[in-house]
């Protein structure tokens, strides 16, 4: 008995130290997964679904959902962390990384930022190299199921090493620009980049 209560207990203590080294300042631990969205969940037929890589790129790119499915596929296991303070740890998705995409597109030498676009007029912009180098995905499974609508499903991107506002949900597609253009919440004061390990929330952090 005594042996059992004393390993709980460091069990407990080893999962808090693990905590406080994965929770980026300012955030707290959250078990579910909460909604955050401005403005209705689009439904998207999947019949009509398209996946857009365009702009500064050498060849423009649209993937219907079946050319998305064949792609080779990839996954993130890990955290995510959204600006108003929680933070969801060892989480997973599944999809396809945004550098198979980007390598079927070429971005063209100019393209320096990226605009993600989505159903229902939501954007954010991000620097190009926060896209690329296996930190991006564009993702329709969450924890073995398919990804439900009211978190971005069909598919949405996911850069959970930024905070969770630029992982666009029903995601239409990437538009590679040679200027930065602040999206949807980066235009409302959010930060323009949103690292959560230097706590970048809203403008002039
Ligand atoms: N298309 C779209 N994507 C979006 C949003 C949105 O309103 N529309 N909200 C963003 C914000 S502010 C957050 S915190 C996360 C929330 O994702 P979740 O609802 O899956 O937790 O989605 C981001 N992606
Ligand atoms: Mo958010």
């Amino acid at each position: 008995m005594g042996g059992f209560v004393s390993r709980g207990f460091k069990g407990r203590r080893r999962a808090a130290d693990d905590q406080a080294t994965r929770l980026p300042p300012g955030q707290y631990a959250e078990r579910g997964f909460p909604v955050l969205t401005a403005g209705p969940t689009p439904r998207i037929d999947l019949a009509d679904w398209r996946l857009k890589l365009e702009g500064l790129v050498a060849t423009p790119r649209e993937w219907t959902w079946e050319e998305l499915q064949a792609l080779p596929g990839a996954g993130f296991e890990g955290d995510i962390h959204c600006v108003t303070r929680w933070s969801k740890l060892g989480t997973s998705f599944a999809g396809v990384s945004v550098d198979t995409l980007l390598e079927a597109a070429e971005p063209l030498p100019s393209a320096s930022h990226v605009v993600a676009f989505c159903y229902g007029g939501y954007t954010t912009n991000l620097p190009l190299d926060d896209l690329k180098g296996g930190k991006a995905w564009v993702v329709w499974e969450h924890e073995g199921e398919p990804l439900p609508a009211e978190h971005g499903g069909p598919a949405r991107l996911l850069v959970p090493h930024l905070y969770l506002w630029k992982s666009a949900k029903w995601l239409a597609g990437l538009r590679l620009l040679d200027h930065d253009a602040p999206g949807f919440w980066e235009g409302l004061g959010y930060h323009n980049r949103g690292d959560p390990w230097r706590e970048e929330r809203y403008w002039g952090d």
